[in-house]
């Protein structure tokens, strides 16, 4: 049978809960946009909590399966900028105090700062980024500043 078939896209959403007041008092900076987050900069840098990384910081769906051609839609709906950057391995990003988690020395894929690497994607809060159709095989995803934010893509032929 023979039918227009749209493009599917799969939906990533990028999350945190950063509240905007402390973030940007604490940073002396706009880092963090007014989204309605309410987990404060003292929470969020709590060593109860930082070394493993604050679990509101994360992309959702974190793992989903997709077919060759599919398109890929990352959203930010955080308040603070991300990046969904493809890596060979999990590790850390050029954050070294935000890299406990990962216990590891940045990924070469996320450069040493803001600027290094000019192929590095940063998606402020409310804008997206698509990912053209990823190859047949497992691909992994981090942010580079929250190297704790990670999603798998399985790329695969059948049907799923
Ligand atoms: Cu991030």
């Amino acid at each position: 049978m023979m039918a227009a078939v749209a493009v599917a896209h799969t939906k990533v959403e990028m999350r945190d809960a950063c509240d905007s007041a402390s973030f940007n008092a604490f940073f002396g900076q706009v880092v963090c946009q007014d989204v309605g987050g309410d987990v404060t900069i003292d929470e969020f840098l709590s060593p109860n909590v930082l070394p493993a990384g604050h679990p509101a910081w994360d992309f959702e769906p974190s793992y989903f399966k997709i077919k060759p051609g599919e398109r890929v839609k990352v959203i930010n709906e955080g308040g603070e900028v991300h990046t969904f950057t493809e890596v060979a391995a999990f590790g850390g990003g050029f954050i070294p105090f935000l890299n406990n988690p990962a216990g590891a020395p940045g990924v070469p894929e996320c450069g040493s700062d803001f600027v290094s690497n000019p192929d590095l994607v940063f998606v402020p809060s409310g804008d997206k980024q698509e990912l053209t159709g990823p190859g047949v095989g497992i691909h992994l995803f981090q942010c580079c500043i929250h190297p704790w934010m990670r999603a798998v893509i399985k790329v695969i032929e059948k049907d799923h």
